[in-house]
Order: structure tokens, then sequence, then C-alpha cells
């Protein structure tokens, strides 16, 4: 059965670009609920941890820059089916292919720069949003 939670961060792009409000707008109009909720930044040893998986890839060392180069919200979001749901609703990972309506369409830059995560599966759900919550922070 498809998970409850995902995770997800807006990212120094769209931070920076004062979009805060608007993204989380659409992501509450898309159904989800707030879990937990934190305005921080990340080091460049934290973003290499939190991408760990993308280690070997030639976009390792840009992603971890541009993601320690200013603060993220990270959040937790709750609705039925939420990471198939919250994937659709953020879109394509590059924003040139992401679908009209979505968060990447509207506010990513680029596939680097791309406004917003959203996990990929229930089991990194649960992981990315350990990475940043205890379990008192979750409501
Ligand atoms: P997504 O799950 O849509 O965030 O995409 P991936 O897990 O494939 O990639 C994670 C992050 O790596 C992206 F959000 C941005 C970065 N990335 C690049 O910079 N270049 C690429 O070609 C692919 C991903």
């Amino acid at each position: 059965m498809a998970g409850k939670r995902t995770f997800t961060m807006i990212k120094p792009d769209a931070v920076k670009a004062n979009n805060i409000g608007s993204v989380l707008a659409m992501m509450t109009e898309g159904g989800f609920r707030v879990v937990a909720m934190k305005y921080t930044k990340l080091s460049a040893e934290k973003a290499g941890k939190f991408y760990e998986v993308h280690k070997e890839r030639p976009f390792y060392g840009e992603l971890v820059e541009f993601m320690s180069s200013g603060p993220i919200v990270a959040a937790i979001l709750e609705k039925d089916n939420a990471v198939e749901d919250f994937r659709k609703l953020i879109g394509a990972t590059n924003p040139a292919e992401a679908a009209e309506g979505t968060i990447r369409k509207r506010f990513a830059k680029s596939i680097g720069e791309n406004a917003v995560h959203g996990s990929d599966s229930d089991e990194n759900a649960q992981i990315e949003g350990d990475f940043f919550f205890s379990g008192l922070e979750k409501f």
C-alpha cells in the first residue's frame, strides 16, 4: 500500500527568488498537510550526505554546492498516495520537460536549480524526513 507521507525541500533558488509562500500555497492547495517544517541551511557536508546516492554522478559537486548555497525550507507532507501525487505536483526534474501547472514548470530555472525536492519512494521519504526531523517535531 502506498504511504501517506513524503519529504520536500524548497531549494535555495526558490527561497532566493522569494517564492516560499507561493510554493507552499501550491503544496497545500494540492491537498498536502504539513506534518513538520523548518527553515534552515545545509552545510556542504550535510548536503553531500543527503545526496550521497548521487555521489558518482557528474553533477554531484554542483548539486552539493548549490544545495548549500543558501537557506532552504524542509518539510514532511501528508496526503493519501503522497510520494506519487507529490511527484506529479512538482513535475519533471528538468523544468523544460515539466507539465503545465506543476511547481517546477512555474518556478524552476534549470535541471540543477529546480525549485523543489520530492522523495522518490516511501522508503526514501522516511529516510529523508528522519534526516531533518525528530519525532517531537512531527505533528
Ligand atoms: P528528482 O528526483 O526529480 O529531484 O531528480 P534526481 O533524483 O534525478 O536528481 C536529484 C537532483 O540532482 C535534482 F533535483 C537536480 C540534480 N540533477 C542535476 O543537477 N543534473 C541532472 O542531470 C540530474 C539531476
